[in-house]
């Protein structure tokens, strides 16, 4: 790890410090610089905030009808609004809208797939099908015929079988779930009744349930979000990763690098930001060929980098570096080094266009849910991207006679990252060592102690938590218990600017055991050394990866996916989308931590559900701890009483 500045300069209003921000050196480096140039940050606008409003930390607000907002005091009267809804049923309507929330941008980001497959297909897209693999097994899974087919006809009639999910007028479940989940567990979603049939009518039913005067039961509520997480984790991450994988093809190990050092002092500097690889693969093909342009305009070439899921897309399928996590988003800009951003959905802070009017760089909106007033908007459709793609590329060129030398400060920290961990390259790794059982292997590895659990490390940067310490720490103390980790999102990009996601990691990182494995797959597939301790499964939509992953484990083991020693956590959440994703990894049966606390605390009811109650209802649970090494010891407890459970 690369050492931290220690000036501690006065930052903001006598309680910010902008080393106490981030253990990041290249993030603490850009926030003075922020100081310096006089430009506002996240960090900024959270000091003004505070303190943040403590009916709404414990989630005991109401506004969703006009008689409110009405608020619950804890400590004495009133105990109930206006309607007589209480503490319960407020804070579990509040979580069930989050959790919705997270849903519908997952299920909407998976429908633009699904159309841009289903042009793509027809022939009517610029975009051609690039994962013939993938097109086999999701046919084979959803009971597609393939054999002798062209790709284009099987992709067509895989995308129209998604758009069935989404037009589902029966009460028959979604069928992307009964071909993806463990049986053991549809059937027990069934009992439960909390089996999902048709996304959309699913978010529209909770928004219903939610609204003035419908459920008036916080646990009829909270079994709906239940439901809710399981709509995020089908029709969410598994239908936009088996889509995204068929439309770009499944993702194999690859070397990158991340961290804001990736930015180049004399290339035209791209930045992809947002979540959807429909517009950030384009980018990247489009910079490719014009880079002669960027030349003749005086550059040494284009330099492309990513921000938050988008960054982690092209990672994985392209290796294009990355610039930071969901924290950094401004800093990248700050460096004054950005000739262009562009953004899609999701996690782009409504500030980047406040904070690129300092600089030069132009910020540039793809959809028409996602506009910014300062931005320039060149709307992305399947049948015109190439044209949009190579238009915004020389937009980017183009302004690279604006940048003002005196402005520019690129941070010089940047680690090596490996990407491109998808589940059909990690058994491809390990089919190196056992070809007609892959995963015997690694099995064999848990079951002799070398390999003692896993842990699947996901979600955002939160502006709360100092950037990346939490899941740093955590994950190092995982490591060094022999514990695997996999990482996806943010918490992907946190831990590869550290050097996690090196061979040289697997030195640093790991306990005796671990390193054992780690050393011996990674030189039977020929990577030249130790797997990564940490591997990149990807984007936040790719935590259907480790779905996949623990689905595989569970099925060759004979056991249901809680039983298996293995936890999730989401240390740094922010994101509707962390609280329904880890309502999904619940649902799975897995035990799931957050390092920030959800606006759940009001009501002892819905906290005592969500950290015990569910556990026997399906075999899992959340639990909350702030502080990393504890964390991390919950989680190895929890798979130390896993492996007794199963005789290992
Ligand atoms: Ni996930 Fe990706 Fe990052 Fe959080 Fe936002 S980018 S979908 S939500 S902040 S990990
Ligand atoms: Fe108040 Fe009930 Fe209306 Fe909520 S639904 S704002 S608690 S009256």
């Amino acid at each position: 790890m690369s050492e931290h500045h220690h000036d501690h300069d006065h930052y903001t209003k006598g309680i910010m410090f902008a080393d106490d921000r981030s253990i990041d050196p290249a993030a603490i480096e850009m926030l003075h610089k922020a100081k310096a140039d006089n430009v506002e940050t996240a960090h900024d606008r959270y000091a003004a905030q505070l303190p943040q409003c403590g009916f709404g930390d414990l989630g005991i607000c109401c506004r969703i009808c006009l008689q409110g907002p009405c608020r619950v005091n804890p400590f004495g009267e009133p105990k109930k609004g206006v309607c007589g809804a209480d503490a319960d049923l407020i804070v579990a309507r509040n979580l069930l809208r989050t959790i919705v929330g997270g849903a519908a941008s997952h299920a909407d980001h998976s429908y633009m797939a699904i159309h841009c497959l289903k042009e793509a297909a027809e022939g009517k897209a610029d975009y051609e099908i690039k994962g013939s693999d993938k097109i086999k097994t999701v046919a084979a899974k959803l009971g597609i015929d393939y054999e002798g087919r062209p790709d284009n006809d099987v992709a067509a009639e895989i995308a129209d079988v998604a758009l069935q999910d989404f037009g589902n007028a029966t009460d028959e479940p979604m069928r992307w779930i009964t071909a993806t989940a463990p049986k053991e567990r549809v059937d027990k979603w069934a009992e439960l009744g909390v089996l999902p049939t048709n996304p959309d009518r699913e978010i529209r039913a909770a928004m219903h349930q939610t609204s003035m005067g419908v459920d008036g039961s916080p646990v009829n509520t909270l079994l709906a979000s239940l439901k809710l997480g399981i709509v995020d984790g089908y029709a969410g991450l598994q239908l936009g990763t088996d889509i995204q994988d068929i439309l770009f093809g499944i993702p194999q190990p690859v070397k990158s690098e991340a961290n804001l050092g990736v930015l180049a002092p004399s290339k035209v500097n791209i930045v992809v930001h947002g979540h959807m690889p429909e517009v950030s693969e384009k980018i990247v093909e489009w910079a490719h060929k014009l880079e002669d342009e960027a030349r003749a305009a005086g550059a040494d070439g284009i330099q492309l980098a990513g921000i938050c899921c988008s960054g982690n897309e092209v990672l994985m399928r392209q290796g294009v570096p990355m610039a930071g996590n969901y924290l950094s988003q401004e800093l990248a800009i700050i460096t004054g080094a950005v000739e262009l951003m562009v953004v899609d959905v999701q996690c782009f802070m409504p500030s980047i266009t406040k904070v690129a009017s300092c600089y030069h760089t132009k910020i540039v909106t793809t959809t028409p849910i996602g506009q910014l007033p300062d931005a320039e908007h060149i709307p992305f459709t399947p049948d015109t991207a190439d044209a949009k793609a190579a238009d915004i590329v020389r937009k980017a060129i183009a302004n690279y006679a604006n940048r003002d030398p005196q402005k520019v400060q690129i941070p010089t920290y940047r680690s090596e990252a490996w990407g491109g961990f998808s589940v059909e390259s990690i058994v491809g790794a390990l089919s190196a060592l056992d070809a007609e059982q892959p995963l015997k292997p690694l099995v064999d590895n848990i079951i002799a102690g070398n390999v003692f659990g896993a842990v699947g490390v996901v979600g955002c940067n939160n502006v709360k938590v100092r950037q990346d310490y939490q899941t740093v720490e955590m994950i190092k103390h995982l490591l060094a218990n022999n514990v695997l980790v996999v990482a996806t999102g943010c918490t992907a990009t946190a831990v590869a600017k550290y050097g996690f996601m090196t061979p040289e990691g697997a030195e640093m990182y790991a306990g005796d055991g671990l390193k054992a494995v780690l050393k011996a797959v990674g030189e039977a597939a020929g990577l030249g050394g130790p797997l990564p301790p940490v591997l990149h499964m990807g984007s936040c939509v790719d935590n259907s990866r480790i779905g996949d992953l623990l689905g595989a484990l569970a099925g060759y083991l004979g056991v249901s996916i809680k039983d298996l020693p293995v936890a999730a956590s989401a240390p740094e959440l922010q994101h509707e989308k962390a609280v329904s994703i880890g309502t999904w990894a619940v649902a799975l049966g897995v035990l799931t931590h957050c390092g920030v606390v959800p606006p759940v605390l009001g009501s002892p009811l819905v906290t005592k559900v969500l950290t015990d109650d569910l556990d026997q209802l399906v075999g899992g649970k959340f639990f909350v701890e702030l502080d990393p090494i504890k964390a991390a010891d919950t989680m190895i407890e929890h798979i130390a009483a896993k492996r007794k459970a199963l005789g290992i």
